[in-house]
Order: C-alpha cells, then sequence, then structure tokens
C-alpha cells in the first residue's frame, strides 16, 4: 500500500471506526501500535511497523504522531469520535480561512460555521491551504475569511494541532466573509 493510501486508511481507523479493524482508541486518542497492527492484519492488508513509520514521517500534513517510545499513535486532529488530544489553546492570527463549496454557502452564512461530523470546525492558515481543503470535493469552490481577531477579542477559543490546523468550535455568520 503506497503511503497516501496508507494515510487514508489510518485516518479512518484513528479519526472515525477504529472497530472496523477491531481496536480500540484511549482517551487521548491513542491506538496501541501493537493492536493496530495485528487489527489491519486480520482485515486483510499486509502493513508493518516500517510502513506506520514512514506514514508517520512522511505525510505531507503530519497528521499522525507516535508517542516517545512508539508503542502509541494517533492521529493529530480531524477526529468524529470524542477524544482529547490535548489541543494547546492559542491565540489565532488576525484572520484564518477556511474552504468550501459553493453550494454550503446558503447554510454557512445562516448558522455560520458547524463543526458538522468533527469535533471541531477546521480552519487554515492561509488561503492556499484552505483552496486545498475546498478542492478535495467535487463542485465549485468557495474560501471564507474568518475574523479571528474580532472573534478572539469577542471571548472566542481557539487551538491549534500539533501539525498546525486551527480548531474551534463554532464560527457565527457575523465572522464570516467571502473572498
Ligand atoms: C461544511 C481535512 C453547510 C464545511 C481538511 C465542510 C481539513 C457547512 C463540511 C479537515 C456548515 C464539513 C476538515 C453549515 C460547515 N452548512 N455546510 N452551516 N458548516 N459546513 O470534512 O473543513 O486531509 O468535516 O464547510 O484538510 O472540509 O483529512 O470539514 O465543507 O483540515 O487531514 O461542512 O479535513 O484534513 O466537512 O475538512 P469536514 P473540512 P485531512
Amino acid at each position: 500500500m503506497d503511503v497516501k493510501s496508507l494515510s487514508k486508511f489510518l485516518s479512518l481507523i484513528l479519526r472515525h471506526k477504529p472497530e472496523t479493524i477491531g481496536i480500540k482508541l484511549d482517551a487521548g486518542g491513542w491506538a496501541n501500535v501493537e493492536d493496530l497492527l495485528r487489527g489491519i492484519k486480520r482485515s486483510g492488508k499486509n502493513i508493518s511497523f516500517a510502513d506506520i513509520e514512514k506514514v508517520v514521517a512522511e505525510n505531507d500534513k503530519q497528521r499522525f504522531s507516535f508517542n516517545a517510545d512508539k508503542t502509541k499513535i494517533r492521529a493529530n486532529q480531524g477526529h468524529s469520535i470524542n477524544v482529547d488530544v490535548e489541543l494547546q489553546e492559542k491565540v489565532p492570527p488576525t484572520k484564518l480561512f477556511h474552504g468550501t463549496l459553493e453550494k454550503n454557502s446558503a447554510s454557512i452564512e445562516r448558522e455560520g460555521l458547524l463543526k458538522m461530523s468533527r469535533l471541531y470546525v477546521h480552519l487554515s492558515a492561509d488561503i492556499e491551504t484552505a483552496e486545498k481543503v475546498a478542492r478535495r470535493r467535487k463542485g465549485t469552490s468557495l474560501i471564507y475569511e474568518v475574523d479571528a481577531a474580532e472573534m478572539s477579542a469577542d471571548g472566542f477559543t481557539f487551538y491549534q494541532s500539533v501539525n498546525g490546523v486551527w480548531l474551534t468550535e463554532h464560527v457565527p455568520p457575523k465572522y464570516l466573509a467571502r473572498i
């Protein structure tokens, strides 16, 4: 399996559905690496510890982390299951960005950005990254600029995952501008 496919598979297991290979995540979102390898093997895929190490090291978005002795692994962000990855609360840059599809705009401009199935709304530090997020899906892209400075001044909390993604609970429409 190439690095990209393995990354997608690990994202499914470590963010959303560990039960598909019969494993559990702990409260911190960690999977035991031996359990993970056994579970993957049971599911019929041939993945080694070295393959997992390669994904952690080379993944384009640094989506996964090991603990210090590499006995545990977790996703850095993007979960739909309720885990606590010890996100750092942080003052955001003045502006953040969110890439989506034009077809979501009416609802977003009415309700704001909602976390949908994930634990947080995901925001990007730059427009280029937001464009990439939008282009994951088929349809006309739309980028919103988020007035993070104003949100922060108004008491909204922001977090940054260890791989640099900005997260918050909800972005009300008044802080959003189409760009
Ligand atoms: C949209 C990937 C209608 C929202 C990316 C998005 C990211 C609304 C979709 C990370 C809405 C949720 C997350 C509302 C939000 N009405 N639609 N009120 N509020 N939406 O996948 O931000 O590559 O959960 O705009 O790079 O697309 O997997 O969030 O289109 O960082 O590591 O509802 O996932 O990271 O979709 O992506 P998602 P997202 P990875």
